[in-house]
Order: structure tokens, then sequence, then C-alpha cells
């Protein structure tokens, strides 16, 4: 029986030649593709001895690595369930987690060891292990001394491979349970669509605990047996001094908003470019045109979701529309339809619905928040508004769904309105996104105070410092007597989106 594990993809590519890099950290320490069967077999060999099988989950929120990368591959080949989470979460944010998904290996950094390792106790966590960003941690004190093992565990196309959390409009977390085949299916289909070229080189200063810097960027990498230049993170001088060795990168808008901004940007930085992708956030007409005139790059824009990967692609060769997301991926079909899931006319707007071997399996111990987002006939409903043109080229234009996009980083209001509204002294709050000229929304809030206590803009941000992880606390608080509400008692977010529309510009 043909196995249908992911790794097995990743290992038919690996290159002949034995010297080629696969990870090329800006440290000098490198990951060649002929280790990663003998390394990611170590680090299996490591995972078994915690007692890892087969649909075991492990927990990690470590920072970017190239151990942090072969742990991703070591978890494949056990077969057991991949979960990286984000870096900035609080303890408290991590508590939910490790409750929700129950696994049998948290790995964390070292730094937060103590603080997490009594979490995880709290949650009944058998095994935490550390792991440190400058190849650090116990985990990589114990990997020396392991066997590597051959083994790459007999998985079904449907099984799980990875879940990753994504924030819900209920403000409770949702694990979308992703197989080996959703993932392999979207990788094929990235790598054929943006003709994945041999030589390529990709610049990598995405983060790994999500779909875009994870699975979209490594994953087509992999694929093609391409140098990364794996950068620990997004910081605009570093990747201005690596752009010039690079074909290829992948960012969310502030990557591009952040190149522009820096004066000595322009066509020689980007002289062996082949394609430059955006995606996870709406990516402006404007910076579009003005990259296009800097360095004469069209930016490829792409839209997708967590549980489904890459949905909609601008085309290669055709022409990329700025402010579009281009056509349905090879294999995916798309209809924008309306609150019944009945197809609407070409040009109207109704919400955009998916179905193809990318979508997810659910989410994670959830059956009945899955079946709330699959139309009886089995698509799935994206909560993206978007109007498709008559030779089906998809526009996103809204949102169904109450969230704000920071930075490339999703941040559903209920969630943040519910910390502000559990702190003394406050009655009521409704968070809000604004048009931030960096993070493309900037988080909001207005808090109704109930009286008890003083409040002020400072003490409500101090409060929720560790109760959320910066990316989601609001970068203003307004302070007001009341919430403008409709007739039937719903607060009028638009309003409040008007009112407050220039803070940040
Ligand atoms: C950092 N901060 C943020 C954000 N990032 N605040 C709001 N939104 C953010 N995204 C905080 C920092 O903690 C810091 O707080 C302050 O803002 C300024 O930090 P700065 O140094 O400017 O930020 P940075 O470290 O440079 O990070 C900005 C970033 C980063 C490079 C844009 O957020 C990033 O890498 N975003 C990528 C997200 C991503 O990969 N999304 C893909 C999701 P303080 O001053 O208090 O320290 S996958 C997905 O959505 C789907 C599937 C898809 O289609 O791809
Ligand atoms: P996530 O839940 O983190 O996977 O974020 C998925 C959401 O990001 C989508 O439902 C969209 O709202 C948004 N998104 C991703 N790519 C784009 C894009 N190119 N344009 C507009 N929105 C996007």
């Amino acid at each position: 029986m043909q196995n249908a594990n992911l790794y097995r993809l990743f290992e038919q590519r690996i290159p002949n030649d034995p010297d080629a890099v696969f990870l090329d950290g800006i440290d000098g320490r490198q990951l060649r593709y002929s280790e990663i069967p003998s390394r990611s077999g170590q680090m299996l060999s490591l995972l078994q001895q915690h007692g890892v099988k087969k649909g075991d989950r492990v927990v990690v929120q470590v920072d970017k690595s190239i151990e942090a990368v072969l742990l991703y591959l070591a978890c494949l080949r056990a077969g057991a369930i991949y979960i990286p989470l984000n870096t900035a979460y609080t303890p408290a944010e991590v508590g939910y987690f490790l409750g929700d998904a129950t696994p049998r290996l948290f790995v964390c950094t070292p730094a937060k060891k103590v603080d997490l390792e009594a979490v995880a106790k709290d949650r009944g966590v058998a095994s935490v292990l550390s792991l440190g960003g400058a190849a650090d941690g116990e985990l990589i004190d114990a990997l020396e001394s392991q066997p590597a093992s051959n083994e790459v565990v007999q998985v079904e196309a449907d099984e799980l491979a990875s879940i990753l959390y994504t924030s819900g409009t209920t403000g409770r977390s949702k694990g979308a349970m992703l197989s080996h085949a959703n993932l392999a299916s979207n990788a094929r289909v990235l790598f054929n669509t943006w003709q994945w070229q041999n030589d390529d080189v990709l610049l990598h200063a995405l983060p790994i605990f999500h779909v875009h810097g994870l699975f979209v960027a490594l994953h087509c990498a992999l694929l093609g047996g391409s140098r990364v230049i794996f950068l620990p993170r997004y910081d605009v001088a570093t990747v201005m001094r690596k752009l010039p060795e690079a074909t290829v990168m992948m960012g969310v808008p502030t990557f591009y908003t952040r190149l522009l901004e820096h004066e000595e940007f322009g066509r020689e930085t980007c002289a062996n470019m082949r394609l430059f992708v955006s995606g996870s956030a709406p990516l402006l007409a404007e910076t579009h045109r003005e990259f296009e005139a800097r360095t004469g790059h069209r930016i490829l824009e792409r839209y997708g979701m967590t549980e489904t990967g890459m949905i909609t692609s601008n085309p290669y060769a055709g022409e990329r529309l700025a402010g579009t997301v281009g056509y349905a991926l090879p294999g995916i079909s798309v209809r924008v339809a309306d609150d019944y899931g009945r197809a609407l006319p070409r040009g109207e707007a109704g919400v955009l619905e998916i179905t193809g071997p990318n979508v997810f399996q659910g989410y994670w111990q959830m059956p009945e928040k899955t079946a709330e987002e699959f139309r009886p006939d089995g698509w799935f409903i994206t909560g993206d508004i978007a109007v498709m043109a008559d030779d089906e080229r998809v526009t996103i234009v809204g949102r169904a769904k109450d969230l704000i996009i920071s930075g490339g980083f999703n941040v559903y209001p209920k969630e943040i309105e519910s910390a502000i509204d559990d702190l003394p002294g406050i009655k009521e709050s409704a968070v809000i996104g604004i048009p931030h000229p960096d993070f493309g929304e900037g988080v909001t809030a207005v808090v109704v105070p109930d009286g008890s206590t003083e409040l002020s803009e400072p003490s409500v941000i101090a409060a929720l410092k560790d109760r959320l992880a910066r990316f989601k606390q609001p970068k203003r608080v307004f302070i007001v007597d009341a919430l403008p509400r409709n007739t039937m008692g719903k607060v009028q977010k638009n309003i409040l989106r008007d009112t407050y529309r220039d803070i940040f510009t």
C-alpha cells in the first residue's frame, strides 16, 4: 500500500548533489538536503523516546530555527500531529491550547520553560522539552546521542499532519485539522502555478507557526530542492542585505510597505528576483503600483486561509491585477454565494465558498463548529466577501466575519472584547480595526466604564499585558459614555470605524 506521508514527497525531491543547501541561516548554520533524512531521523528517535506515536499531538512554541523545521519533519515521519503556536502567546493563552490539544509532548523556548512547565503540568501534559533559536535547550542536548531512525510511519491520505489554531468569532480558538493529502495537494499546486525553478533561492522572513511561512513557503522550497535564506524574523535591514541573493520572496503586505519606506530599495536590490508573493491580508492597490514603479516587479497576490491553504492566485504568466486575488488554483472550485449557498451572478458581492482537496478535515473536537462552516453540499464557507468577474477572477471586497488582520496576524474582536470586559471598571467594549500605515489594520478598543474605578488608556492597555499576546493588544483605547447601537441593540461598529478612521494616519 502506498504511504501518503507528506515526508515521502519531500524525501523524493532531495537533490542528488550532497552539498545542496536547504536552510541557510544568517548565523552561519546550515542544513543540507542530504542531511534531512538522518537529522530528522534523529529527531524522530527523540520523539519516540518521549512516547510520541502515530496520532499523538506535539505542541510547539519555539523560535525559528533549523531544529524547529526538523521537529516538524520528524512529526510528519512519526505520523504525529504537529501543532505550532505563535511565539507571542502568553502562558495563559498557551494553557488553553495545551488543554484543548492534550499533546504527548510540548516543546517551548528555554527562557519560558519554568513558567510553561507549570502550565503544562496543570493541563496534564506528560513531557516538556526546551528548544532555543540558537541551537540550545534540552532537545538539542538530547538530540546528538540519538540514533537516526529510518522510519516513515505509514499514513492514509486523510490522516492528520497538523492542527493549526485559528481564532473564531466566538472568541475561542479552533484547531483546523489538516491532513497529509491537504498539505501535499496545496504544495504541488503552488509549486506548479508559480513555476518554481531548480535554481530558485527563497528569502524566508516569515514566522514558521502559520500556513504562510511553514507550508506555503517551506513546502515549495522542499519540492524544488531550493536554498532557503532562513532569517529569524523580518527585519528590513537584513532583508535589504539578503534580497540580492534571492529569486523568490513571500510576505505579508507589511513586508512590502516597509521595503518601500527604505530609501535604497529599488531595482538593484531586486536584480536577481523572479517572484514576489503577497498574502495573508489585503495588499493595497497603491502598494502594488508603487512597488512596480520602484522595482519593475508586479507583486503576485494570492489568497488563502488556515483551513484551506491557498485558494486563489494571480497568474504567474498572465496579468497580475492590483487589488484582486486572481483565479481559483487548479483543482479548487470557488463560488460567490448568497446566504443559502446559491451561486450569485458574476459581478455581485457574496460570501466566497470553496471545495477542493485542500479543504481541511474539520475543527479539532468541535463537530458543531465544523458543521456550521460547511454547506450541506460540502462547500466550505470562507467568511470573506468576494466578487467574481466574468472571467472568474476573484476580488475580496470585505469580510462577513468580524476579524481584524494586523501585520498578517488575525485578531478576533470578540476575544479582545471578552478580555477587556473582564477587567475591573469596565461596563462594555467594542474592538475594531482601523487603517494603519504599517500593520494594515490597527486593533482599537472603545470602552465604556462602569464608574467603579478610574479608567485611562494606559491603565487598560497595562491590564491586558499578561492576558493577550502583544499583537492582539489594542494600539489605542478610547473611553466613551456609550457605544452606538441600532434599533436591535447591536453595536454599530461601522460608526465607530468611521469616527476613529484617521487615528493612525
Ligand atoms: C508585532 N507587533 C505587532 C505585530 N507584530 N502588532 C500588531 N500586529 C502585528 N502583526 C508588535 C510588537 O510586539 C511590538 O510591540 C510592536 O508591535 C512593534 O513591533 P515591530 O518590531 O514593528 O514588529 P515586528 O517584530 O517587525 O513584526 C511585524 C511583522 C510580523 C514583521 C509584520 O508581525 C510578521 O512577521 N507578521 C507575519 C504574520 C504571518 O506570517 N501571517 C501569516 C498567517 P512592543 O513595541 O510592545 O514590543 S497565515 C494566513 O494568514 C493565511 C493562511 C494566509 O493567507 O497566508
Ligand atoms: P487565517 O485565518 O489566519 O488563515 O487568515 C485567513 C484570512 O486572511 C482570510 O479569510 C482572509 O480574510 C485573509 N486573507 C488572506 N489572504 C488575503 C488576501 N490576499 N487578500 C485579502 N484577505 C486575505
